[in-house]
């Protein structure tokens, strides 16, 4: 039921398990007029990757990896990334927020031609789960090759002092986020060879890979799962969690569920949402989650959670 051999990830450059958490905050610094500076660096590059054991793909990539890097920025932060094109075809930065049109990452505003250089710049706003990904056209190969990842804006708990506790637990470096598990999920898929059908599925680029090494979770803690999705030629992808309910926060713009005691949530391109559960009152074990779409399981898109009552 799942891929026969191992993907290199070193080769790649990497590694499925670690996407789930390694996020790129930046490099932080004070404005004049006080304000947050936070200052990205991001390339694209022809790069090809395998997707499957043995199966390579001529992806296009941020930093070299599918999803890109996984932005996180605080609400209120002046955003400030710096874009060069090492690539061999145009392409852009386009954010999900809320920005002018010069900084919107399109053609005619913020496309970069190969060899070339853009610094956008906006406000981290609004909070939420969000994504960015290239804009230039033909938009589906561009997006389709991998040129997309998460932008993360955390809410600052003094903007919303009705919700404070609950805003607090999402802003990274807070010892109440820190009691949290949390995971990033891009669902996507690849059409590797060129019929514009996918021939797999998966979270965070690999078919299979948290089926064949689960991600562990720390029964006590609960999880929050930054989840998007960015599957091209699909209308609708989906995340189904076994034996389990979750409350989702859609766009993650809120900060009281807009959706309570549900195991399933679908979502179009771009579309996406923060789930939060928890495994506290569960007996350890392998607690499967995946898509819905039961083709997309066998092309891939099939994960399980490891419960232990403590991680080695
Ligand atoms: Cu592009």
């Amino acid at each position: 039921m799942t891929t026969v051999g191992e993907v290199d990830h070193a080769r790649n450059g990497f590694d499925p398990q670690a996407i789930l958490t390694d996020w790129d905050t930046g490099v932080v610094s004070t404005l004049p007029d006080g304000r947050r500076l936070r200052q990205f660096e991001i390339t694209a590059l022809d790069q090809e990757i395998e997707i499957a054991p043995g199966v390579f793909f001529p992806a296009w990539t941020y930093n070299g990896r599918v999803p890109g890097p996984s932005l996180r920025a605080t609400e209120g932060d002046l955003v400030r990334i710096h874009f060069a094109n090492a690539g061999s075809m145009p392409h852009t930065l386009h954010f999900h927020g809320i920005h002018s049109a010069r900084m919107d990452g399109v053609p005619g505003a913020g496309e970069v031609v190969p060899g070339a250089e853009f610094v956008y710049e906006f406000e981290a706003r609004p909070f939420g789960c969000h994504l960015y990904h290239c804009h230039s056209l033909p938009l589906k190969r561009h997006i389709h090759k991998g040129l997309y990842g998460a932008f993360v804006v955390d809410p600052d708990p003094a903007r919303h002092p009705e919700h404070a506790a609950a805003a607090r637990a999402r802003l990274l470096g807070s010892e109440e986020n820190a009691g949290w598990q949390e995971l990033v999920m891009v669902m996507n898929g690849f059409d590797t060879n060129f019929d514009e059908e996918n021939e797999f599925y998966a979270v965070n680029t690999i078919p299979h890979a948290y089926a064949k090494r689960p991600i562990r979770i720390a029964r006590a803690r609960p999880v929050r799962i930054y989840l998007i999705n960015v599957t091209e030629f699909d209308p609708l992808n989906s995340f189904h969690l076994h034996a389990n309910f979750f409350d989702y926060y859609d766009h993650g713009t809120t900060l009281t569920p807009t959706l309570r005691t549900v195991d399933t949530v679908m979502q179009c391109q771009a579309q996406r949402g923060i789930l939060e559960f928890s495994f506290a009152e569960h007996e350890p074990g392998l607690y499967m989650f995946h898509a819905h779409q039961t083709e997309f399981v066998e092309l891939g898109w099939m994960s399980f959670f490891e419960v232990a009552d403590a991680l080695a």
